[in-house]
């Protein structure tokens, strides 16, 4: 495997150490304190990239506003036309990105090639855009003028990605961005420089064949002090965050003093509710990839399953049953299902949860804990557990990013509405159930609160098609696909008034 990372390394221009930034085909940043990036899979060091300092930060701030000047001139469609070029070069690089998301980050392969696919994906979407940024036009009450609006790019985008999707996120937000005319500064995750910086050649590459100038796209690796300067920086037009709820409330109280924008996309308590018209097959494959998946640490991953108590002994023991067939290893064997997770202090907060669960009384039908031996010596393997509980503990209601799976019996659809919706998070939905008036009751001004709600699919896998975001604690920002394009551009409206007089708006009358 070594041998295999080592070539990848060397196809995506990955050195031992690397710049602290980039603002495309120029490197720098010269700090002595660096960012190990080690691999969660086997513990080893993949690479190093150095902290940016406040003065790398102002030069690629500078870099960026000069080549904002040129870029929201290019049409829309040629700027489409890279974003193409772009998704080709994904294309080409697809295996070995794939393979590095899943080293660095410790998803299975399956799942780093779906994220790259994600990117390419929202390229093409975007593309197609490009031609689409569609304003209205209006009926003036004057006569002899036209109304109508346009869409103008905003200026820099900030971008601060988390380490659980570390190159598809930006790639929403970047290829969107971009075509819409604004220049992207991105900051990735302290624990996945590495996928980031392979992404920043990728795109480099593409800039450079087209003799597009510096600044268009930049990297800047660093910790938070980094993202506080982006959050706190008055020519950053928008901020398009995604993280914890901690860390969103934090970068909405900072964007929101200067009244600038943000994008957020923050933690989801994602259920399911499994009906009594369900199909319980097709419901445990949804079930087990929701909470299992990337080790339970996608934002959409389900926490709860919200059972109906003359179903819930079979499907609980179908899930029993289905959790002793997991297969946990390294993710870059494609018999395992289950990788490890990110790091040490995740592999803490899994174990402190399933602590306060029990305290709190819950009940393991699944048991977790820490897996040993050679085969998981990175110390970051747990085992998915189960537990049933109440839906008001207070672990409930927090977000763990791990496999752990809580267990909720319900007597009416009302009664598991009210407790799919009883959390202070709203990103991701489901019902299980064959039948219609239950599943548009779900989907009904009454039913889920969520951002995304759907019907016999689970929580998590959303398509780049679809707005992705959610309500409440998740931050209300949408990605993506849908109309998510207008969160990147500004808004004007235009009147022009082709007659010989003057007229003004609600009948008043001004002569001289
Ligand atoms: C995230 O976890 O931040 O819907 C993104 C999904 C993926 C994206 C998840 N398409 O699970």
């Amino acid at each position: 495997m070594k041998a295999e990372i080592q070539s990848i390394l060397t196809q995506l221009g990955i050195q031992q150490e690397n710049a602290a930034y980039s603002t495309g085909s120029i490197w720098g940043g010269d700090n002595d304190i660096q960012i190990n990036s080690f691999s969660p899979v086997d513990g080893a060091t993949i690479a190093k990239a150095k902290m940016a300092t406040a003065a790398d930060y102002e030069a690629v701030i500078a870099k960026a506003q000069e080549a904002f000047s040129s870029w929201r001139l290019v049409p829309a469609p040629k700027r489409g036309e890279i974003v193409r070029q772009f998704g080709d070069a994904l294309r080409t690089n697809k295996a070995a990105l794939g393979t590095l998301v899943s080293y660095e980050m410790g998803k299975s392969l399956q799942e780093g090639l779906g994220e790259v696919q994600e990117m390419i994906d929202i390229c093409d979407f975007a593309v197609g855009l490009s031609r689409q940024l569609y304003g209205l036009t209006m009926h003036s009450e004057r006569p002899n003028h036209r109304m109508y609006e346009q869409w103008h790019p905003l200026g820099i985008v900030g971008i601060i990605s988390a380490f659980n999707f570390p190159v598809a996120v930006w790639s929403w937000n970047a290829a969107l961005a971009l075509i819409c005319g604004n220049v992207c500064i991105w900051k990735p995750s302290e624990k996945t420089p590495i996928t980031a910086i392979a992404c920043q050649h990728i795109i480099a590459q593409v800039f450079k064949a087209n003799d597009i100038e510096e600044g268009v796209c930049s990297l800047i690796n660093g910790d938070r002090t980094v993202g506080e300067l982006l959050t706190g920086d008055a020519r950053v037009a928008l901020i398009s965050a995604t993280g914890s709820t901690r860390m969103g409330k934090a970068v909405a109280a900072t964007v929101g003093a200067r009244l600038g924008k943000s994008l957020l996309e923050l933690g989801g308590n994602n259920a399911i509710i499994i009906s009594e018209h369900s199909d319980l097959d097709m419901s445990l494959i949804g079930a087990v990839f929701g909470a299992v998946g990337t080790a339970g640490q996608r934002c959409t991953s389900t926490r709860r399953l919200i059972i109906h108590e003359s179903v819930y002994d079979a499907f609980s023991a179908k899930l029993v049953k289905a959790y002793g067939q997991l297969r946990i290893g390294n993710p870059l064997d494609q018999h395992n299902h289950v990788g490890p997770l990110i790091d040490q202090d995740a592999v803490k907060a899994y174990l402190d949860s399933i602590e306060k669960c029990k305290a709190e009384g819950g009940n393991f039908i699944v048991e977790g804990g820490v897996l040993t031996g050679e085969a998981y010596a990175s110390g970051c393997y747990v085992k998915p557990c189960i537990a049933e509980v109440k839906n008001d503990f207070a672990i409930v209601q927090h977000e763990t990013f791990a496999p752990i799976l809580y267990l909720i019996k319900y007597k009416t659809l009302d009664e598991a509405i009210a407790l799919q919706n009883g959390v202070p998070q709203g990103l991701s939905s489901a019902i299980m159930t064959l039948n219609l008036r239950e599943a548009e009751q779900f989907l009904s001004a009454k039913g889920s609160d969520c951002g995304i709600a759907n019907v016999n699919i689970g929580t998590s896998g959303a398509e780049i098609g679809g707005a992705f975001g959610g309500e409440k604690e998740t931050g209300g920002g949408r990605e993506s696909g849908s109309d998510a394009w207008r969160a990147y551009m500004r808004r004007q409206t235009n009147t022009i008034n082709y007659s010989n007089t003057l007229p003004l708006a609600q009948g008043i009358k001004f002569d001289l």
